[in-house]
Protein backbone atom coordinates (compact mmCIF):
# COMPACT_ATOMS: atom_id res chain seq x y z
CA UNK A 1 0.00 0.00 0.00
CA UNK A 2 1.15 3.39 -1.29
CA UNK A 3 0.25 5.40 2.56
CA UNK A 4 1.20 8.43 0.83
CA UNK A 5 -0.45 8.64 -2.30
CA UNK A 6 -3.58 7.95 -0.07
CA UNK A 7 -2.89 10.33 2.39
CA UNK A 8 -2.65 12.75 -0.51
CA UNK A 9 -6.10 11.59 -2.12
CA UNK A 10 -8.03 11.81 1.43
CA UNK A 11 -7.30 15.21 1.37
CA UNK A 12 -7.94 15.67 -2.00
CA UNK A 13 -11.16 13.39 -1.82
CA UNK A 14 -12.39 14.77 1.45
CA UNK A 15 -11.61 11.53 3.36
CA UNK A 16 -10.66 12.96 6.78
CA UNK A 17 -13.50 14.19 9.92
CA UNK A 18 -13.34 15.76 13.00
CA UNK A 19 -14.80 14.00 15.72
CA UNK A 20 -15.40 16.39 18.79
CA UNK A 21 -15.42 15.54 22.88
CA UNK A 22 -17.21 17.94 25.13
CA UNK A 23 -15.22 19.76 28.00
CA UNK A 24 -17.17 20.17 31.18
CA UNK A 25 -16.94 23.68 33.91
CA UNK A 26 -18.10 21.34 36.93
CA UNK A 27 -19.27 24.43 38.82
CA UNK A 28 -22.04 24.94 36.61
CA UNK A 29 -22.27 21.79 34.88
CA UNK A 30 -22.27 23.31 31.48
CA UNK A 31 -20.56 22.12 28.21
CA UNK A 32 -17.74 24.92 27.59
CA UNK A 33 -15.60 23.67 25.16
CA UNK A 34 -15.34 20.99 22.70
CA UNK A 35 -11.63 18.61 21.33
CA UNK A 36 -11.45 18.45 18.01
CA UNK A 37 -9.87 14.50 17.14
CA UNK A 38 -9.19 13.90 13.83
CA UNK A 39 -10.75 10.41 11.56
CA UNK A 40 -10.26 9.20 8.35
CA UNK A 41 -12.91 7.76 6.89
CA UNK A 42 -10.70 5.30 5.00
CA UNK A 43 -12.62 3.57 1.99
CA UNK A 44 -11.87 0.56 2.59
CA UNK A 45 -10.64 0.35 5.82
CA UNK A 46 -12.82 2.08 7.70
CA UNK A 47 -12.18 4.78 10.14
CA UNK A 48 -9.07 5.30 11.22
CA UNK A 49 -7.68 7.04 14.70
CA UNK A 50 -5.31 9.45 14.62
CA UNK A 51 -2.31 6.73 15.47
CA UNK A 52 -2.82 5.09 12.45
CA UNK A 53 -1.97 8.18 9.91
CA UNK A 54 -0.85 11.46 11.72
CA UNK A 55 2.94 9.61 12.18
CA UNK A 56 2.98 8.63 8.67
CA UNK A 57 1.64 12.22 7.57
CA UNK A 58 4.48 13.43 9.78
CA UNK A 59 6.86 12.19 8.48
CA UNK A 60 6.19 12.49 4.83
CA UNK A 61 5.02 16.60 5.46
CA UNK A 62 2.00 16.31 4.78
CA UNK A 63 0.96 17.11 8.04
CA UNK A 64 0.96 20.50 7.12
CA UNK A 65 -1.42 20.48 4.75
CA UNK A 66 -3.55 18.20 7.27
CA UNK A 67 -3.22 20.95 9.76
CA UNK A 68 -4.50 23.61 7.80
CA UNK A 69 -7.59 21.09 7.13
CA UNK A 70 -8.18 20.33 10.54
CA UNK A 71 -8.00 24.40 11.58
CA UNK A 72 -10.74 25.12 8.90
CA UNK A 73 -12.86 22.25 9.39
CA UNK A 74 -13.19 23.17 13.55
CA UNK A 75 -13.41 27.02 12.68
CA UNK A 76 -15.93 26.20 10.62
CA UNK A 77 -17.86 23.56 12.74
CA UNK A 78 -17.61 26.36 15.53
CA UNK A 79 -18.81 28.95 14.01
CA UNK A 80 -22.79 26.84 14.27
CA UNK A 81 -22.09 26.74 17.50
CA UNK A 82 -23.27 28.80 20.81
CA UNK A 83 -20.86 31.70 21.20
CA UNK A 84 -19.44 30.39 24.91
CA UNK A 85 -18.42 27.22 22.92
CA UNK A 86 -14.57 27.11 22.42
CA UNK A 87 -12.80 24.78 20.01
CA UNK A 88 -9.59 23.07 20.49
CA UNK A 89 -7.34 21.65 17.93
CA UNK A 90 -4.33 19.32 18.46
CA UNK A 91 -1.21 20.91 16.87
CA UNK A 92 1.70 18.31 16.78
CA UNK A 93 5.39 18.99 17.17
CA UNK A 94 6.20 18.91 13.89
CA UNK A 95 3.52 21.19 13.40
CA UNK A 96 4.61 23.35 15.97
CA UNK A 97 8.17 23.74 14.76
CA UNK A 98 6.83 24.43 10.84
CA UNK A 99 7.05 28.56 10.59
CA UNK A 100 3.89 28.22 8.78
CA UNK A 101 1.46 27.78 11.72
CA UNK A 102 0.51 31.22 12.80
CA UNK A 103 -0.23 32.00 8.96
CA UNK A 104 -2.17 28.81 9.05
CA UNK A 105 -4.07 29.62 12.02
CA UNK A 106 -4.98 33.49 10.69
CA UNK A 107 -6.13 31.64 7.79
CA UNK A 108 -8.74 29.45 9.37
CA UNK A 109 -9.69 32.17 11.53
CA UNK A 110 -10.43 34.70 8.41
CA UNK A 111 -11.89 32.33 6.43
CA UNK A 112 -14.79 31.15 9.33
CA UNK A 113 -15.19 34.42 10.48
CA UNK A 114 -14.73 32.69 13.84
CA UNK A 115 -14.13 34.92 16.33
CA UNK A 116 -10.33 34.23 17.56
CA UNK A 117 -10.94 33.91 21.67
CA UNK A 118 -13.40 30.47 20.78
CA UNK A 119 -10.52 28.85 19.22
CA UNK A 120 -7.96 26.84 21.49
CA UNK A 121 -4.86 25.27 20.32
CA UNK A 122 -3.28 22.05 22.08
CA UNK A 123 0.38 21.73 22.78
CA UNK A 124 2.25 19.35 24.37
CA UNK A 125 5.92 20.00 26.21
CA UNK A 126 7.86 17.82 23.68
CA UNK A 127 6.76 20.08 21.01
CA UNK A 128 8.13 23.38 22.69
CA UNK A 129 11.00 22.13 24.98
CA UNK A 130 13.61 21.94 22.29
CA UNK A 131 13.49 25.79 21.92
CA UNK A 132 11.45 27.76 24.59
CA UNK A 133 12.27 31.19 23.90
CA UNK A 134 10.98 30.42 20.01
CA UNK A 135 7.70 28.30 21.79
CA UNK A 136 7.37 31.74 23.76
CA UNK A 137 7.33 33.84 20.61
CA UNK A 138 4.77 31.75 18.47
CA UNK A 139 2.69 31.07 22.08
CA UNK A 140 3.07 35.50 22.38
CA UNK A 141 1.47 36.24 19.00
CA UNK A 142 -0.91 33.34 18.59
CA UNK A 143 -2.23 34.99 22.44
CA UNK A 144 -2.01 38.49 20.90
CA UNK A 145 -4.40 37.63 17.94
CA UNK A 146 -6.95 36.28 20.84
CA UNK A 147 -6.14 32.51 20.49
CA UNK A 148 -6.02 30.71 23.61
CA UNK A 149 -3.54 28.02 24.09
CA UNK A 150 -3.31 24.48 26.41
CA UNK A 151 -0.65 22.37 27.54
CA UNK A 152 -1.86 18.95 26.81
CA UNK A 153 -0.80 15.87 28.05
CA UNK A 154 0.90 17.88 30.77
CA UNK A 155 2.89 16.00 33.20
CA UNK A 156 4.36 13.69 31.24
CA UNK A 157 6.85 15.37 29.54
CA UNK A 158 9.78 17.47 31.37
CA UNK A 159 7.48 19.88 32.97
CA UNK A 160 9.34 22.74 34.81
CA UNK A 161 7.28 25.14 37.19
CA UNK A 162 9.29 27.98 35.22
CA UNK A 163 8.23 26.70 31.87
CA UNK A 164 4.77 26.89 33.20
CA UNK A 165 5.66 30.62 33.93
CA UNK A 166 7.20 31.90 30.85
CA UNK A 167 4.75 30.69 28.56
CA UNK A 168 1.44 32.00 28.29
CA UNK A 169 -0.89 28.95 28.63
CA UNK A 170 -4.51 29.64 29.53
CA UNK A 171 -5.50 25.92 29.89
CA UNK A 172 -3.35 23.19 31.57
CA UNK A 173 -5.01 19.46 30.66
CA UNK A 174 -3.66 17.38 33.07
CA UNK A 175 -2.91 13.78 31.58
CA UNK A 176 -5.08 11.25 31.85
CA UNK A 177 -2.14 8.83 33.42
CA UNK A 178 -2.62 11.22 36.37
CA UNK A 179 -6.55 10.53 36.20
CA UNK A 180 -5.86 6.64 35.96
CA UNK A 181 -4.09 6.48 39.30
CA UNK A 182 -6.58 8.60 41.08
CA UNK A 183 -7.49 5.51 43.32
CA UNK A 184 -9.89 6.35 46.40
CA UNK A 185 -8.05 9.78 47.15
CA UNK A 186 -5.09 8.37 49.17
CA UNK A 187 -2.48 7.65 47.23
CA UNK A 188 0.15 9.51 45.19
CA UNK A 189 -1.73 9.86 42.13
CA UNK A 190 -4.43 11.65 44.11
CA UNK A 191 -1.91 13.50 45.57
CA UNK A 192 -0.48 14.49 42.17
CA UNK A 193 -3.73 15.97 40.43
CA UNK A 194 -4.46 17.67 43.76
CA UNK A 195 -1.11 19.60 43.56
CA UNK A 196 -1.23 20.76 39.85
CA UNK A 197 -4.89 21.51 40.01
CA UNK A 198 -3.52 24.08 43.74
CA UNK A 199 -0.89 25.03 41.16
CA UNK A 200 -3.21 26.31 38.28
CA UNK A 201 -5.64 27.98 40.40
CA UNK A 202 -2.35 30.08 41.74
CA UNK A 203 -0.96 30.51 37.88
CA UNK A 204 -4.64 31.67 37.21
CA UNK A 205 -4.95 28.84 34.70
CA UNK A 206 -7.47 27.01 34.16
CA UNK A 207 -6.96 23.07 34.81
CA UNK A 208 -8.71 20.50 33.05
CA UNK A 209 -8.41 16.81 33.66
CA UNK A 210 -8.73 14.74 30.68
CA UNK A 211 -9.62 10.65 30.82
CA UNK A 212 -12.08 11.27 33.34
CA UNK A 213 -14.18 7.68 33.21
CA UNK A 214 -16.00 7.20 36.39
CA UNK A 215 -18.58 8.98 39.07
CA UNK A 216 -15.58 8.07 41.24
CA UNK A 217 -12.79 9.86 39.40
CA UNK A 218 -15.49 13.04 38.87
CA UNK A 219 -15.90 13.56 42.36
CA UNK A 220 -12.99 13.52 43.45
CA UNK A 221 -12.20 16.05 41.15
CA UNK A 222 -14.67 18.28 42.29
CA UNK A 223 -13.87 18.04 45.64
CA UNK A 224 -10.26 19.33 44.71
CA UNK A 225 -11.69 22.40 42.70
CA UNK A 226 -10.63 20.73 39.49
CA UNK A 227 -12.50 23.31 37.54
CA UNK A 228 -13.08 21.18 34.18
CA UNK A 229 -13.76 17.90 33.34
CA UNK A 230 -12.74 15.56 29.91
CA UNK A 231 -13.65 12.05 29.84
CA UNK A 232 -16.02 9.36 28.47
CA UNK A 233 -17.65 9.89 31.91
CA UNK A 234 -19.09 13.19 30.21
CA UNK A 235 -18.98 12.04 26.31
CA UNK A 236 -16.78 10.15 23.86
CA UNK A 237 -15.32 11.93 20.91
CA UNK A 238 -18.21 11.87 18.56
CA UNK A 239 -19.78 13.23 15.03
CA UNK A 240 -20.70 16.90 15.36
CA UNK A 241 -24.43 15.97 14.57
CA UNK A 242 -24.46 14.02 18.27
CA UNK A 243 -22.44 16.89 19.69
CA UNK A 244 -25.19 19.82 19.07
CA UNK A 245 -27.52 18.55 21.11
CA UNK A 246 -25.44 18.58 24.31
CA UNK A 247 -24.59 22.32 24.14
CA UNK A 248 -26.53 24.97 25.62
CA UNK A 249 -27.81 27.12 23.26
CA UNK A 250 -28.10 30.02 25.43
CA UNK A 251 -25.58 32.38 25.06
O1 LIG B 1 -8.58 10.82 19.08
P1 LIG B 1 -7.73 9.94 19.91
O2 LIG B 1 -9.05 9.78 19.72
O3 LIG B 1 -7.37 8.59 19.36
O4 LIG B 1 -6.45 10.85 19.53
C1 LIG B 1 -5.17 10.30 19.65
C2 LIG B 1 -4.10 11.35 19.52
O5 LIG B 1 -4.16 11.99 18.25
C3 LIG B 1 -4.18 12.44 20.58
O6 LIG B 1 -2.88 12.55 21.14
C4 LIG B 1 -4.51 13.67 19.81
O7 LIG B 1 -3.84 14.79 20.37
C5 LIG B 1 -4.02 13.37 18.41
N1 LIG B 1 -4.85 14.08 17.44
C6 LIG B 1 -6.17 14.02 17.31
N2 LIG B 1 -6.62 14.85 16.33
C7 LIG B 1 -5.52 15.47 15.85
C8 LIG B 1 -5.33 16.47 14.84
O8 LIG B 1 -6.26 16.99 14.22
N3 LIG B 1 -4.05 16.86 14.61
C9 LIG B 1 -3.00 16.35 15.30
N4 LIG B 1 -1.78 16.77 15.02
N5 LIG B 1 -3.14 15.41 16.25
C10 LIG B 1 -4.40 14.99 16.55
O1 LIG C 1 -3.28 13.56 23.61
P1 LIG C 1 -4.70 14.01 23.66
O2 LIG C 1 -5.06 14.47 25.02
O3 LIG C 1 -5.08 15.01 22.62
O4 LIG C 1 -5.54 12.71 23.43
C1 LIG C 1 -6.90 12.64 23.42
C2 LIG C 1 -7.16 11.15 23.35
O5 LIG C 1 -7.75 10.70 24.58
C3 LIG C 1 -8.08 10.74 22.24
O6 LIG C 1 -7.56 9.57 21.71
C4 LIG C 1 -9.37 10.46 22.97
O7 LIG C 1 -10.17 9.54 22.28
C5 LIG C 1 -8.85 9.87 24.28
N1 LIG C 1 -9.78 9.94 25.40
C6 LIG C 1 -10.67 10.91 25.65
N2 LIG C 1 -11.37 10.64 26.80
C7 LIG C 1 -10.89 9.47 27.27
C8 LIG C 1 -11.22 8.67 28.43
O8 LIG C 1 -12.07 8.98 29.26
N3 LIG C 1 -10.51 7.52 28.56
C9 LIG C 1 -9.54 7.15 27.70
N4 LIG C 1 -8.92 5.99 27.94
N5 LIG C 1 -9.22 7.86 26.61
C10 LIG C 1 -9.88 9.03 26.39
MN1 LIG D 1 -5.53 16.96 23.17
NA1 LIG E 1 -4.19 15.48 26.34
Amino acid sequence: MDLERDLQRALAHHEFVLFYQPVLNVDSNRIVGVEALIRWQHPTRGLLAPGAFIPAAESMGLIYDIGIWTLDAACRQATAWPRHIVVSVNVSAAQFRHDGLIESVAGALRRSGLDACRLELEVTETAMIDDVPRAARILRRLRDMGVQIALDDFGTGYSSLSFLNSLPFTRIKIDRSFVRNLGDGSGDGAAIVRAITGLCSSLNVIATAEGVETREQFDYLRRVNCPEIQGYFISRPCPAADIQPLLDQTD
